[in-house]
């Protein structure tokens, strides 16, 4: 007598973040063949970078299944299972554009900040990203320049900005924690 097989519809929300199914690594959404009657491990890496097909640089850290169970844990293989698993943004890869002194608001002591530490070769930001004001994938004192021009004609930040985000460009700079 064969073995009974039953497919198995893993989701991810975002779409495309990667799991893992007896420790085979799928791109979400995908389907697992599972013997019926066996246990099958579902895991949900974390941290993990942007779903497939979107740019720029970020982390998603592992939120819950769709069956409450934790990151890593294992079910028994019947007909018609679906399972998603829920990520939501790693809080220290969010960032705002300019606000290089990390309090959530982008104003001229961002500048100061830049420039003090660039002067001073004091300490480094944990996210270099945030104080990358004009976005070249590099801190240097154009970047202060730029935040002042734009608080004073008012001009539109880069992104992210206004609500902290993930950077949109992948450059050489990260926002690592913090
Ligand atoms: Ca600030
Ligand atoms: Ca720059």
């Amino acid at each position: 007598m064969g073995l009974n097989y039953h497919p198995i519809r893993l989701e991810s929300q975002p779409s495309g973040l990667r799991l893992t199914a007896d420790g085979v690594s799928l791109l979400a959404p995908a389907l697992y063949q599972g013997v019926s009657g066996a246990q099958v491990d579902l895991g949900a890496p974390s941290p993990q970078g942007l779903p497939a097909g979107v740019s720029g640089e970020g982390r998603y850290v592992f939120k819950s299944w769709s069956d409450g169970g934790t990151a890593t844990h294992s079910i028994t293989v019947v007909s018609g299972l679906t399972y998603i698993v829920a990520f939501e943004p790693d809080p220290g890869a969010l960032f705002l554009r300019g606000d290089s002194n990390r309090d959530r608001t982008v104003d001229i002591s961002d500048a100061v900040f830049t420039l003090i530490v660039l002067f001073t070769g004091g300490q480094l930001w944990v996210c270099p990203d945030s104080a990358d004001a004009n976005d070249d994938g590099q801190v240097d004192i154009t970047d202060p320049i730029a935040t002042l021009l734009r608080l004073f004609t008012g001009a539109d930040p880069l992104p992210p900005g206004p609500e902290p985000g993930f950077d949109p460009t992948a450059d050489g700079l990260s926002c690592e924690q913090g």
